[in-house]
C-alpha cells in the first residue's frame, strides 16, 4: 500500500478492488481505533523522512512523544523497542526505527527479531499491528535507496502489513517550478502551472517506486490515490490491514 503526504500532510486513499476502504467514513474508523484500545505501529524510514511529523499529525499535536521502555518512562534517545506515546492520543503506541538509512543487515535482523518475538509471545495488543514505511520524495531522482532494498527483500514481516507512505510530497512543487523555469517560463508563470506539473511528477515517481518495490521479495501490495488533506485515509488503510490480523 502506498500513500503520500506533503507539507499539508495529505494522505492518499487506498483503492482496492472491493472499494471497502473508500466507503469507511472517519467516524467508523475512529470507532475501530477506540475499540482496539492500543494500536501499535512501527514507523520506519531514514532520518528526516518525516516520521515524527507524521505521527504528530496523526495524533493532532506538535509535542514530542513520551518514551517508555520496559522499566517505565525514560528521556532522551529511544530505540526501536521503546514505546512512543503522545499525550494527545494515548490510543496509539508507536515504535520508531529512527534512522534506518544505514540499512545494515544488523538492523534488519533486529527488526525481524522484534516481529518474531512479538508475534510468538505477545497477545494481540502487544503485537505490531501495522508498519508505516516512510519514503521522502525530497530526493525524487533516487527515492529508493539501499535501506529500502534491504528491508523489502530481507525482512519478512509475517502477517503484519506494510504501508508505504511517501512523505514530503510538496517537494514535487519545487521540482515542477524548476522544470518550468528551465523551459523558459517566468517565475509567475511557473508558479501558476506548478501544481499541475507537480501532480504528474508525483504520479510518475509513485509509479516508479511501486514498480521497484514490486520486484522485491516482500513487497507492499496495494495502491492508494490522493483525495484530501487529512490523515484518516492512512488510518483507514491501517484498519483495513488489521482486519486480516483479527480474523486469525
Ligand atoms: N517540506 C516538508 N517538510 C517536512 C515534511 N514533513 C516533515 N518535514 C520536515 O523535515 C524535517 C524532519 O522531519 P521529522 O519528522 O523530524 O523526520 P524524522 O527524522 O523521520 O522523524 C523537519 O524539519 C520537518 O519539519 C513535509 O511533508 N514537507
Ligand atoms: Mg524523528
Amino acid at each position: 500500500m502506498i500513500g503520500v503526504t506533503g507539507a499539508n500532510m495529505s494522505v492518499n486513499v487506498p483503492c482496492d478492488s472491493t472499494g471497502n476502504i473508500l466507503r469507511m467514513d472517519s467516524a467508523i474508523v475512529r470507532k475501530h481505533f477506540d475499540r482496539i484500545g492500543h494500536f501499535r505501529i512501527l514507523v520506519i524510514g531514514r532520518s528526516n523522512a518525516g516520521k515524527t511529523t507524521l505521527l504528530q499529525r496523526i495524533c493532532n499535536t506538535t509535542e514530542l512523544p513520551e518514551v517508555f521502555n520496559s522499566e517505565g518512562k525514560k528521556r532522551g534517545e529511544h530505540n526501536i523497542e521503546d514505546e512512543l506515546v503522545f499525550r494527545s492520543n494515548i490510543g496509539f503506541i508507536f515504535h520508531d526505527s529512527r534512522g534506518f538509512e544505514a540499512g545494515s543487515e544488523k538492523e534488519v535482523k533486529l527488526m525481524q527479531k522484534i516481529f518474531i518475538d512479538r508475534s510468538v509471545t505477545m497477545k494481540l495488543e502487544g503485537r505490531i499491528h501495522a508498519i508505516w514505511y516512510c519514503i521522502p520524495l525530497t530526493d525524487s531522482a533516487r527515492p529508493i535507496v539501499a535501506a529500502e532494498g534491504l528491508f523489502f527483500n530481507d525482512c519478512n514481516t509475517g502477517n503484519v502489513s506494510v504501508i508505504v507512505v511517501l512523505t514530503k510530497a510538496d517537494a514535487m512543487e519545487l521540482e515542477a517550478i524548476g522544470q518550468l523555469r528551465d523551459m523558459g517560463l517566468t517565475m509567475k508563470e511557473a508558479r501558476s502551472q506548478a501544481h499541475e506539473v507537480a501532480q504528474q511528477l508525483l504520479t510518475d515517481v509513485k509509479r516508479q517506486i511501486e514498480d521497484q518495490l514490486a520486484g522485491c521479495k516482500h513487497n507492499p501490495n496495494s495502491c492508494m490515490n490522493k483525495v484530501n488533506a487529512d490523515c484518516d485515509p492512512l488510518l483507514r488503510c491501517t484498519i483495513n490491514a488489521l482486519d486480516d490480523l483479527e480474523l486469525q
